[in-house]
């Protein structure tokens, strides 16, 4: 299951929006610590919605993802061994900034100051990156005085690159690897490196303000870099709205001019920065939307549902959501020749309906 860690300043909302991601109550365990919440949530996709309103299957299972609320400041988290080694296991960050005033809320700094504390966050990330680059090198130093070794030497270069890069300033995740480097860097588990989803947090009078995300992602530079993303939402109204029906929570979206809730953006805002992609599978007992990376081949894919069609794979076959809508079903499909046969090399492509043909 792949990880987002929800880090961030201390009260500037992660553990509301965890909540609202999950519906979940938190509590805090005996003792008065506070701890990790972690939680499982579907990534909404109207394809599969659709799909099943075609098929009518008993069950529909969609994509998830699973997020963990962090207890703490993520710069206190960074600067502890323990809990950095928490930080690492996420596949991700979604870093919460507080964008919203509330003069009842203690605030880190003179003031809400979101680009200040995007760029104090990932400066702390940099430096806790630096750190272990450092140590590592002095001690691959050491060793290839002693002996020649290509491999402690490939490690040599690409920590070389790495730090020349934190030096700089720049995280990891901007840094253009080969696959050889990033194979040398992966055991690391750099922070830095992570894919990054900023969220802003924004006051409820910001809340229909479309075009938050984008101008922060202008005026802070963040727009276009690698691996970074940029969403807002309003936990206020997204905690109001996460307790209302939904005959209430469209009234609700109304008073506050807004079509709907930010949640089911923010959660595929999440999916497409790790670089993944649904593929599905349809039937009356089932239709469900399976999690790949982009580039997974036919048979990698068939590997996810189940080791055996892996195993007895002979052919997939593929049709794009688009055009399986279009035809109404899979007789007019095959009809049309839009329905393909597909070998296991295929590059099963974002939205395709793929049934797997196997032996037993
Ligand atoms: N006014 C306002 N308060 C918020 C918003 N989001 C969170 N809060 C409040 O800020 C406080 C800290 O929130 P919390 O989620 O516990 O922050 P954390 O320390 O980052 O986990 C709580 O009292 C929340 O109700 C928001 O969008 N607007
Ligand atoms: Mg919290």
């Amino acid at each position: 299951m792949l990880r987002i860690g929800i880090v961030g300043l201390s009260l500037v909302g992660k553990t509301t929006l965890f909540r609202i991601l999950t519906h979940a109550q938190t509590g805090k365990v005996p003792g008065g610590k506070p701890e990790a919440h972690v939680g499982v949530v579907k990534v909404p996709d109207p394809r599969l919605d659709r799909l099943a309103e075609m098929f009518h299957p008993q069950k529909v299972i969609h994509a998830s993802i699973e997020y963990v609320d962090t207890p703490a400041s993520v710069i206190q988290l960074a600067r502890t061994g323990t809990q950095a080694a928490a930080l690492k296991e996420m596949n991700a960050l979604a870093h919460v900034v507080r964008v919203f005033e509330d003069s009842t809320i203690p605030v880190e700094g003179d003031a809400v100051d979101p680009k200040r504390d995007t760029e104090s966050v990932e400066l702390e990330l940099i430096l806790s990156d630096l750190a272990i680059v450092e140590k590592r090198l002095e001690r691959l130093d050491k060793d290839l005085k002693k002996q020649k070794s290509p491999a402690l030497e490939k490690e040599h270069l690409a920590l070389g690159k790495a730090k020349e890069a934190l030096e700089g300033q720049k995280p990891l995740r901007e840094l253009a690897l080969s696959p050889e480097e990033e194979l040398a860097l992966r055991g690391f588990t750099f922070l830095s490196l992570k894919p990054m989803l900023y969220v802003l947090n924004l006051g409820e009078r910001d809340a229909a303000r479309t075009d938050a995300a984008e101008e922060f992602a202008l005026d802070t530079g963040l727009k276009q870099r690698p691996k970074t993303a940029v969403t807002a939402v309003c936990g206020k109204i997204e905690e109001e709205l996460s307790e209302l029906s939904d005959a209430e929570s469209a009234e609700f979206l109304a008073s506050y001019s807004l079509k709907e809730s930010a949640i089911s953006r923010l959660i595929r805002s999440s999916y497409r920065l790790l670089g993944l992609i649904s593929f599905f599978t349809v039937g009356e007992d089932e239709c469900r939307a399976w999690t790949i990376r982009e580039g997974t081949t036919a048979l990698e894919a068939a590997g996810e549902i189940h080791s055996d069609i892996q195993r007895g794979f002979i052919r997939a076959e593929v049709i794009p959501y688009a055009d399986l809508i279009d035809a109404g079903g899979f007789a007019e499909a095959r009809t049309r020749g839009t329905l393909k046969l597909e070998g296991k090399d295929y590059i099963v492509h974002d939205g395709e309906i793929v049934h797997f043909r196997h032996s037993a």
